[in-house]
């Protein structure tokens, strides 16, 4: 019997769940080489841990790693119910607040090691974190797509830790009642996206759509649906994306360092953004809340035949 111990959060309600004791044994490389282990020798861990009869497409993994960077409290891998994630906003304030809740961290600023950098948070000691992305950019402006029933849609391209399609001008009800709806939309885009040889650089799938609308309260500035890679939404405004939009806005000269931009999700819940540039490059700062929902140790019985998930 395998026992995995995780602690279960959720992040303006995106939950996360962060292995602490009992996950695979990647080395001690860098994170991007332990990822890619993860990855090709150890991928029973994701299956077993987020997908069903234990997981949800919904919930983000993070597998708690010891850092290579001695400035670090900490390593992170994210992962989810069909892949792995380079980083995560929701999943860093949902990870930072599990580290505050098992007494590793107090009230403070903290480096966190990802496979795709070192960030830096603030922690406030109890729900609140705020963290610095690693830089985000437009790769592209105005793409068109054509995509299946809905015509011509034009979007843009940016990087904010992981791939985005942003979309502003669409026809679609940004409305909690309407998440089929805007899945099947946003699953169109992105097929249409794959068939038409748009990517992100180094042809990396943009696997992440996200439809921007008016805020349903007017002391924010705007309302996301964002379609993650496993075809669940992001119940949260998303970290990431909230970066590839900060990116766009300073880019069109439409945000100013500093200034604060309010993102809502699809159902309310809301990350304070702003970003400050060093040289050229965009560093947004994104923050939001969570909550611990669970402790729980995950039995792997060799004698279960659905011991290690059902893959999504
Ligand atoms: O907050 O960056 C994020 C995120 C990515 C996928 C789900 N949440």
């Amino acid at each position: 019997m395998n026992r995995i111990q995780t602690i279960d959060s959720h992040t303006g309600g995106e939950p996360t769940r962060v292995i602490i004791k009992g996950g695979p044994d990647l080395g001690t490389n860098n994170l991007a080489v332990r990822l890619d282990n993860f990855r090709n020798h150890h991928d029973g861990y994701r299956r077993a841990i987020l997908c069903e009869p234990r997981g949800s497409d919904v919930m983000v993994g993070a597998l708690l790693c010891k850092p290579v960077d001695p400035s670090c409290i900490a390593g992170v891998i994210f992962f989810n119910n069909v892949g792995y994630l380079g980083m995560c906003g929701h999943g860093t304030i949902g990870l930072a607040v599990t580290l505050g809740h098992l007494g590793m961290i107090t009230k403070g600023n903290h480096n966190l090691e990802t496979p795709i950098g070192k960030i830096n948070f603030n922690f406030d000691g109890f729900n609140t974190v705020s963290l610095e992305n690693v830089p985000s950019y437009r790769l592209a402006k105005n793409v068109s797509v054509n995509v299946e029933g809905l015509g011509s849609i034009s979007g843009d391209v940016a990087w904010g830790g992981n791939w985005f399609f942003l979309v502003n001008e669409h026809q679609e009800n940004l409305n909690p009642a309407n998440t089929s709806r805007l899945t099947n939309v946003a699953q169109r885009i992105q097929s249409a996206l794959r068939q038409q040889g748009i990517t992100g650089i180094n042809n990396a799938e943009i696997d992440h759509i996200e439809l921007f609308g008016t805020p349903q309260n007017p002391n924010n500035h705007s309302r996301n649906f964002v379609l993650c890679p496993g075809g669940a939404y992001d119940r949260s405004p998303c970290g990431t994306g909230t970066s590839a939009k900060i990116a766009c806005l300073a880019s069109d000269g439409k945000l100013q360092p500093g200034e604060v931009w309010r993102q809502e999700s699809i159902i309310g819940s809301v990350f304070e953004a702003s970003f400050r540039l060093q040289g050229d490059l965009v560093l947004p700062r994104i923050s939001g809340s969570a909550f611990i929902t669970a402790e729980t140790t995950n039995l792997i019985d060799d004698a279960d035949p659905f011991a290690w998930g059902i893959p999504s």
